[in-house]
């Protein structure tokens, strides 16, 4: 289906979703001039999450956010993403928060408790809040497929989570507005 093209149905903001969200069309993306954004980025495999964190860092730059629009923060695992975003919501300064993380499977139950724990966080938060909280963790088997989602072969979330986390607040903007 071709955007725009269904009768009675208009697509104010073009649909560009597909498999690989880093495929995406570069100029389809609206402008972040004037948007805030804070990022919080967990240490914990940090050769995962620093490259997405990264990733998400040129992506917001390359689509007009100004780089002293841009707050990071971290904090020492995925758990804590959590509490870092809502300690940046509360400061009142940012259009979205973008929660970036990377759990790996272990052999313990660890792996579903922290997954858990930062998923429904991440759900409280954007509704407590009213803010988008997007949600950059990866939850991988192994570091492989953290390592091919991080700048590998399946692209970068950390620039995936940078344009949902800009079109999400140009919706806030655009509905709010309305
Ligand atoms: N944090 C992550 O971000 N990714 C992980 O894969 C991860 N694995 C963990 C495994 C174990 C056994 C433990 C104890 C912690 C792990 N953490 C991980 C850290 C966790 O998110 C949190 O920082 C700590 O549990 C302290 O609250």
């Amino acid at each position: 289906m071709k955007n725009g093209t269904t009768p009675g149905i208009f697509f104010r903001v073009s649909i560009m979703a597909t498999r690989n969200l880093s495929d995406y069309d570069a100029n389809r993306v609206p402008s972040g001039e004037g948007m805030k954004f804070g990022m919080v980025v967990a240490e914990w495999n940090w050769e995962i999450t620093g490259a997405m964190a990264q990733g998400a860092l040129d992506t917001l730059i390359k689509h007009g956010v100004r780089k002293e629009h841009i707050e990071i923060e971290t904090v020492p695992g995925s758990f804590e993403l959590t509490m870092g975003g809502q300690l940046m919501i509360e400061t009142g300064r940012f259009d979205a928060i973008i929660l970036i993380g990377c759990v790996i499977q272990g052999e313990t139950r660890h792996f579903d408790f922290i997954c858990q724990g930062v998923t429904q966080g991440a759900v409280d938060l954007t509704l407590k809040y009213n803010i988008p909280v997007i949600y950059g963790v990866l939850t991988t088997e192994n570091q492989q497929q953290a390592l091919d989602r991080a700048g590998g072969k399946h692209g970068n979330k950390g620039d995936e989570a940078a344009v949902t986390a800009i079109k999400m607040a140009d919706s806030v903007r655009r509905l709010r507005r309305l």
